[in-house]
């Protein structure tokens, strides 16, 4: 029998009310208890109850919810408590609730992190990349993350998984035929289409791993100021986190560390970085340290914004004509620009919002596209191998190492939605072909 777990499921206290779940074949023990010996509420229904103490004082009014399992979210039997959200409310019901004694000695244990959906997970109610997109939703911050999560969280790549497993099944059936009813001397052949068929899933899949991934919607797409010393560099990093973050000064090579800061421009998640100033050489030796981690970071950056001269910059980078309150041609800075991508300045403000519109559309296309299902990392290494097995399936002409390479496929696809069986496999091979024929 597995154990009873609960948990306050709800923020920390204090607030207006606090949710404590209790989920395992003890709850509704638990809630009898907690409730003066009544039965049960109807299910799924919520009712005011005084919760107390067996046989002893009352802990707090609750609002009381009875999940009869295994339609719940964990997939067991479900209570929730709504208490009133004080830290000694919630002290005292975590307390007695750990305190309560059952037949044989059992106990309700307090749940490890995660333990209730991991339940879920155990219990068929949801799928692995259901299970990480729930953890996305619940970190993310900005308005792309939380489209990415959900979209994850019900089930959007699941069901492209299951498309893909169920097409490689088919195959798999059609290959196991050719096996099962060929002729042992001369290898059959397999019928037309085939190869179309799984050609298509392979260029189907090969798109999926083109796209952007996961973490790029986690960490933010990063822009790299760069530049050499004085260009303008942190005093716009400032403007674009609007937040006086770095030291901004006429000396050159103020800026030593690399700055890093997280922001959200239309709810698109963005992380800026300063760098120290590029020069080839400086007396300082610390200095000579930031620009080393400054190249560095160019090599890490999604986008770099280029301050420095014309051209000098990295492939693809951005050209800015910074400062352009001090004359247009940037000529104080030593950085003539013929033909910028922006003319601004971080001072009076001009140029700033083209830039930022620009970023935001730059970051949308490289980001994934929100509502759909984003690969991490895992994932996106599963359906590597699931990709390849299939692109080996395509070269390979012996029907045993095509059915091979399918199977290894579909241990790649289990993987990634944290599933694995043969027995599915089996029924749709004698789904599809009439055996006793
Ligand atoms: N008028 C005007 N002054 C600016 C502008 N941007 C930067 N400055 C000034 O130029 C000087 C250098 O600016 P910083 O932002 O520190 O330059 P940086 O590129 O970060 O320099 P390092 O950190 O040394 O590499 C400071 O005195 C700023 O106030 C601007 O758009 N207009
Ligand atoms: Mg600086």
């Amino acid at each position: 029998m597995t154990d009873t777990i609960f948990a306050l499921s709800s923020g920390s206290p204090p607030a207006a009310i606090a949710v404590v779940r209790v989920s395992g074949p003890l709850a509704k023990p638990a809630l009898a208890q907690l409730s003066g010996g009544r039965a049960e509420p109807a299910p799924r229904r919520a009712v005011m109850r005084t919760l107390t103490v067996p046989r002893g004082t009352v802990l707090d009014q609750a609002l009381v919810l009875w999940f009869p399992g295994p339609a719940t979210a964990t997939g067991e039997d479900l209570v929730e408590l709504h208490l009133h959200g004080g830290r000694a409310v919630v002290a005292a019901v975590e307390h007695a609730l750990e305190h309560l004694e059952f037949d044989h000695g059992a106990r309700l244990h307090r749940a490890l992190p995660g333990e209730f959906t991991r339940r879920a997970f155990a219990n068929g109610r949801i799928d692995l990349a259901e299970a990480e997109g729930l953890a996305d939703l619940l970190s993310a911050e900005t308005e792309m993350q939380r489209q990415a999560a959900i979209a994850m969280a019900g089930g959007e790549l699941s069901r492209l998984v299951e498309d893909w497993r169920g097409r490689v099944l088919g195959a798999s059936a059609v290959v196991e035929a050719v096996l099962d009813f060929g002729d042992e001397d001369d290898v059959e052949e397999l019928p037309a289409g085939f190869v179309e068929r799984l050609g298509e899933l392979d260029r189907e899949i090969g798109g999926w791993l083109e796209r952007p991934r996961a973490e790029a919607l986690k960490e933010g797409f990063r822009v790299v100021l760069a530049g050499p010393p004085n260009a303008g560099k942190s005093t716009l990093f400032n403007a674009l986190v609007e937040d006086e973050a770095a030291i901004t000064a006429p000396m050159a090579g103020t800026t030593r560390d690399v700055l890093i800061r997280a922001v959200a421009l239309d709810g698109v998640p963005f992380a800026f970085v300063d760098t120290a100033g590029l020069r080839d050489e400086s007396s300082d030796a610390i200095e000579m340290i930031g620009i080393d981690r400054a190249r560095a970071q160019l090599e890490r950056a999604d986008l770099v914004l280029w301050l420095g001269p014309e051209g000098e910059g990295p492939d693809g980078a951005w050209e800015i004509a910074a400062q352009s309150d001090r004359g247009p041609d940037g000529s104080h800075t030593g950085t003539v620009k013929q033909q910028p991508r922006h003319r601004l300045s971080a001072v009076t403000g001009e140029g700033l919002d083209a830039l930022r519109r620009d970023l935001i559309g730059a970051a949308r296309a490289a980001l994934p596209v929100p509502g759909e299902a984003a690969l991490n990392a895992r994932q996106s290494a599963l359906l590597g191998e699931a990709h390849q097995a299939i692109g080996l399936a395509l070269t390979v002409s012996d029907p045993l190492l095509v059915a091979e390479n399918l199977r290894q496929a579909r241990v790649a696809f289990d993987g990634l939605v944290g599933r694995a069986t043969t027995e599915d496999m089996l029924d749709t091979l004698f789904g599809r072909f009439c055996i006793g024929k």
